[in-house]
């Protein structure tokens, strides 16, 4: 179906395609780049948008002796179709199938893992040193964009690479986008280049101009010096790279595949970093992304003909209900701001942003910044809530320590995407934040186990003398069939149902779980408790107290690694209160130490046995004193290690 594609065996062959095969070539990507993500989600504009860069970089540099880093990783479908990947491209993000982001397990072309924005840049630097190190020769190039850059880390690395002066190319791919609209001066100052009357001058002559800077010969410094000052004459009006150490070349058509590959094979010969500034459209190629790139930004399937999103579950998701409860609760209380670093619409925040745009602040990819600027806020009296991805707060877990919690300053952090978060997969799965938040001292973190907890949780913690995070999972919010939670209390946990033969300790999103357990082990005449433990971190210890004495049976469930998640506080507990784990059975169910792959959220529910089939199984092993139920964990599909048991039966 996809003649050129389909024919291609790597990216060496595409050195031996026309300009024009080329062009078709961009074309067939875009069509099957649309066609397969249409159906399984995926990041869609931000890849139509690198199609001539990727095949102009691939033309250009052999790859894998030629090391490409992608930053973020999210737009690098393209480089997975032209790397030996087109035939299993049905599979992407699927459970088993290839992953959305570079990994260096799956293909020798996938340099560098990512998932994470801002990293390109320090990673091809250490490849670089690594290279001079060992005497050897090949070209490293980090693939950027204008969002990625406002990162703290890629200027760490872009200050490294201007002092190292080793022989690194930089891409900078600007589309003016971040999910949203790009902000910050960098931005601004891009923009600034881009709409210079030199530009459009320069841009009409460009390839002539390319063209003066010299070819490398045997006085190669001099060369490059010369190239660097005839670009930054003639190109560009203002010299932020310059400055910090690069050649810079730019702008450039990031969809004029001639002019790319010009550009790049003159710049593969410059010594020294290069930074080399591409313009490019997201969304190009498919009119519904580029007229709406930021809603085509991740996506989840959609009705290629129209663009029509198809959408799962009609039910309020928590982000929603989080963006709805921060409008009423701002509008009772000016102290109320809100923070996003570039995830204003993923973390429900959108609507605040129009509502209060002076008490909204996008700081742009810079979860670090983010926090300690929420310090500040806190500091002076506001009540500041930093809305943040589960996995992308991991890069601010000293900003956490250091300026919040050290300080006690009363910063609410509404962790979203806790949890697993599906296709994904590992570099995006929120299963950390339990372990990372619960031991820092004034820290409280809690767990809604539905959208309405969740708002009275926000409203809790807006009231709180300290560091408050409430951590939500993605999706929708279920209610408990027959629950209503009740006032929340600070550290009381709630019991849901009354059992006697064992008890489920729940977080937050796990509740649901706990209840349709429970119902089922009570068909077998078993008589199982749920309790909602609300505060993960001040643990009920009152609570705890009771259920250990009323129990000899406990599991529980949480959607985290058990490493350092609530289960093995339970444990610490009973230690602290004197009492022998080995008097009890104890399941701690979460998991295990290894990081979870990708795929839908059921089926990796299921391989850590964690759907209701393995919950209830587990539990009914428990229950029956570990006689056995009949069913092994390799029947139910656990992974090794994803779930603990402690202890035998209770002695008595
Ligand atoms: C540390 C971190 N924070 C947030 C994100 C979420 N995220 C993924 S892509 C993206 C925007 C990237 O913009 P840009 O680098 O310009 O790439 P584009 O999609 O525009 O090509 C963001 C904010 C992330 N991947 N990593």
């Amino acid at each position: 179906m996809h003649e050129i594609l389909g024919s291609i065996k790597g990216p060496e062959s595409l050195r031996e395609m026309s300009d024009m095969q080329q062009k078709l070539l961009a074309r067939e990507l875009r069509q099957v780049i649309v066609d397969t993500v249409s159906k399984t989600g995926g990041h869609l504009a931000s890849n139509l948008g690198v199609v001539e860069l990727t095949i102009a970089l691939h033309t250009v540099y052999s790859s894998p002796r030629d090391r490409i880093v992608w930053d973020v990783g999210h737009q690098s479908y393209v480089h997975k179709l032209l790397t030996g990947r087109y035939k299993d491209f049905s599979t992407l993000r699927q459970f088993g199938g290839i992953s959305g982001f570079p990994r260096i397990d799956e293909s020798p072309h996938d340099v560098f893992g990512t998932g994470h924005s801002s990293t390109s840049i320090s990673a091809a630097l250490g490849i670089a040193a690594a290279r001079d190190l060992k005497g050897e020769k090949f070209s490293v190039v980090a693939v950027i964009g204008d969002g990625a850059m406002t990162g703290g880390m890629a200027f760490e690395a872009l200050n490294h690479a201007g002092h190292l002066q080793k022989d690194i190319t930089v891409v900078l791919n600007e589309n003016e986008m971040s999910i949203a609209q790009n902000v910050g001066s960098l931005s601004k100052h891009l923009s600034r280049i881009r709409t210079h009357p030199r530009y459009f001058r320069v841009k009409e002559d460009i390839e002539g101009l390319i063209k003066r800077i010299p070819a490398v010969g045997n006085s190669m410094a001099k060369v490059a010096e010369k190239a660097k000052d005839s670009i930054k004459y003639f190109l560009v009006p203002s010299m932020l790279f310059e400055e910090l150490g690069f050649t810079y070349l730019g702008p450039i058509d990031g969809h004029d595949l001639v002019l790319l590959k010009d550009v790049l094979k003159r710049a593969k010969k410059l010594k020294g970093p290069v930074l080399i500034h591409v313009v490019t459209k997201k969304g190009k190629g498919y009119r519904p992304a580029l007229n709406n790139p930021d809603r085509f930004h991740g996506v989840g399937c959609f009705e290629v003909k129209t663009g029509e999103i198809i959408r799962e579950g009609n039910g309020q998701s928590y982000s929603s209900a989080f963006g709805k409860a921060m409008l009423e609760l701002a509008a009772e209380d000016p102290r109320v701001v809100a923070i996003t670093a570039a995830m204003a619409d993923g973390t429900g925040l959108s609507e605040f942003a129009n509502v209060f745009p002076d008490r909204f602040y996008d700081v742009a990819i810079a979860e670090q910044h983010a926090v300690t600027y929420a310090a500040g806020l806190a500091r002076e009296g506001f009540k500041p809530v930093f809305a943040v991805y589960s996995t992308f707060l991991q890069r601010a877990y000293d900003q956490v320590i250091h300026d919040v919690c050290l300080q006690n300053l009363p910063v609410v952090f509404a962790v979203d995407r806790a949890g697993i978060v599906g296709n994904d997969g590992p570099t995006h799965h929120g299963v950390f934040d339990l372990s990372f938040l619960s031991h820092i001292p004034n820290m409280q973190v809690l767990a809604p186990c539905c959208c309405s907890e969740m708002k009275e949780m926000l409203r809790y913690a807006l009231n709180s003398e300290g560091p408050v995070a409430i951590r939500y999972p993605r999706g929708e919010g279920r209610t408990v069939k027959g629950y209503t939670p009740g006032p929340l209390v600070k550290g009381k946990s709630e019991v849901v149902i009354k059992g006697k033969d064992l008890c489920i300790i729940a977080v937050g999103n796990m509740l649901p779980r706990a209840c349709r357990a429970a119902e089922q082990l009570q068909k077998k005449g078993i008589k199982a408790g749920v309790v909602n433990a609300r505060f993960v971190k001040p643990v009920d210890t009152e609570m705890l107290a009771e259920i250990l004495k009323d129990y000899d049976k406990i599991a529980v469930l949480e959607d985290n690694v058990i490493r350092g998640g609530y289960g093995s506080y339970l444990l610490e507990q009973m230690n602290s209160m004197g009492l022998d784990a080995m008097d009890y059975r104890i399941k701690l169910l979460g998991f295990p130490d290894e990081f979870v792959t990708f795929g839908d959220n059921d089926s990796l529910y299921r391989a850590y046995g964690l759907d209701d089939t393995g919950i209830y199984y587990s539990l009914l092993d428990l229950a029956e004193g570990g006689k056995g139920s009949g069913v092994s964990k390799e029947k139910v599909g656990y992974a090794s290690g994803g779930q603990g048991v402690v202890s035998k039966q209770r002695k008595s």
